[in-house]
């Protein structure tokens, strides 16, 4: 590709956007501010591409954040809108598509006998606490340093994301010490963290939620058998075990990350992948516990657009053509490994050669990995922090300028899609190589 790499347009939106829009941006993630440039508008996307006002074009590798596994503009997503958009955008009453899509969760994932769609993976995480404190008559819970699960409050403590893009504190503002009284915080891949806050709080923790692969603070698989652990304590404390599989949902299997290490939650957490770049999420699990919710029980949760029409109609789409092309998880992971694997060579080649940028990490699993600028490996919240936030950010402005999109921010993930190719690939090594010295 042959970009200008002008930012004109791109600079003169944000300037107009930051006088109505809080920091120019409808979310933090937006806004550059950690890697200190200017915040790309895109006017398109299609398939492994992402187009700004400026008509520079960039190979995607962010695809709004997860939702884009088949890549962007998905002919299969968007005829399907296409067809019901003309029936009546919203009606805020049952329809047959609500159906269909419970079904096809509860297929594609075993453990969920019972779901509730609600509109974004912040809903569907607040929910899933509740219903969890509602089900055990429990108060607190635990969740993990440097994972998100959104931005209800007593989840905004210790979180990840862009609360420490720019190196701040991961907990905000706003947020009372009585909402954020019952959140415990335990070390993601430290068990003995998690057993030390059952001792201090027997009998009291509703619920241990986690991402089952952390993509928050930038990628952190599970240690060996940690998940399992966390199962077993849960089991033996009467907690609910909530696997917050907003990203890893339909991403690393059909099933998510609870099929791919064989670890079977009492909830699951959805969004993302699930709405098809439709804004959709979804929570639920064992029957007996989502038996709690409203109408049907006493834990109260409801939405005006829950549900939606359309929003089923683009996830039904995408998820349908997921469960039906198990190809696409072998492409999508086979790509993962020679990007990823691709990164580490190269970075492997410039610590032989002695090149000093050459400082870095790569975690990866499937199809979403990071790279971190630090030498440390990374296996949780206090080690990703050490890495160099601002090395990070000449990276991503350079693999910018070279039309490589990746997240404008150390701690996420990149994500990618069915659409990329060999091409994509290839382009994305060359460009990482050349800012390595090759
Ligand atoms: P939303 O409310 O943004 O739909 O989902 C919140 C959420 C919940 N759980 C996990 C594991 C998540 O990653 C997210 C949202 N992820 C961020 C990216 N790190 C979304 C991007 C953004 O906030 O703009």
């Amino acid at each position: 590709m042959t970009n200008s790499n002008s930012t004109a347009r791109s600079q003169a939106l944000f300037e107009e956007a930051k006088q109505y829009i809080p920091g120019g941006v409808n979310s933090p993630c937006r806004a550059y501010l950690a890697v200190n440039d200017t915040p790309r508008f895109i006017v398109r996307a299609d398939g492994a591409y992402i187009y700004d006002v400026d008509g520079n074009e960039y190979i995607d590798y962010i695809g709004s954040w997860g939702p884009m596994i088949l890549g962007n503009n998905p002919p299969q997503v968007r005829e399907a809108v296409q067809e019901v958009i003309g029936n009546g955008l919203s009606f805020g009453a049952a329809t047959e598509r609500e159906i269909t899509m419970a079904k096809l969760v509860c297929a594609m994932v075993p453990s969920m006998e019972m779901v509730r769609m609600v509109n974004s993976g912040t809903e569907a995480t607040m929910s899933a606490i509740r219903t969890a404190r509602g089900y055990t008559g429990r108060n607190k819970f635990i969740k993990f340093e440097g994972c998100y699960h959104g931005h209800s409050d007593a989840l905004l403590v210790k979180a990840g994301s862009g609360l420490i893009a720019n190196g701040g504190a991961p907990d905000s503002a706003g947020v009372t010490p009585g909402c954020a009284q019952d959140t415990l915080t335990a070390r993601f891949n430290d068990f003995d963290s998690v057993e030390k806050l059952f001792e201090e709080n027997r009998g009291e923790i509703a619920a241990v939620i986690i991402e089952p692969v952390g993509a928050n603070m930038g990628v952190v698989p599970p240690a060996e058998g940690f998940l399992r652990k966390l199962r077993e304590i849960c089991d033996v404390n009467g907690a609910v075990l909530i696997f917050d599989e907003v990203i890893t949902g339909f991403r690393l299997a059909p099933g998510g990350a609870q099929e791919l290490f064989g670890v079977k939650p009492d909830m699951t957490t959805f969004g993302k992948i699930i709405g098809g770049g439709m804004p959709v999420g979804a929570y639920g699990g064992k029957r007996e516990i989502m038996e709690m919710v409203a109408p049907l029980g006493p834990v109260y949760q409801a939405g005006t657009l829950s549900g939606n029409p359309v929003a089923m109609a683009a996830g039904i789409a995408q998820l349908t053509w997921l469960s039906e092309h198990p190809e696409a998880y072998e492409k999508i992971n086979r790509l993962g490994e020679k990007l990823f694997g691709g990164f580490r060579e190269i970075l492997e080649r410039a610590r032989k050669a002695g090149r000093t940028k050459a400082c870095c990490t790569v975690n990866s699993i499937g199809s979403i990995g990071s790279v971190f600028f630090t030498e440390t490996p990374v296996t949780d919240y206090a080690s990703a922090k050490t890495a160099d936030i601002a090395a990070y950010g000449d990276y991503f402005r350079a693999m910018l300028k070279s039309g490589i999109y990746f997240a404008p921010a150390q701690f996420e993930a990149m994500f990618l899609s069915a659409a990329h190719t060999d091409r994509e690939i290839d382009a994305t090594l060359e460009a990482f190589g050349a800012y390595f010295g090759e």
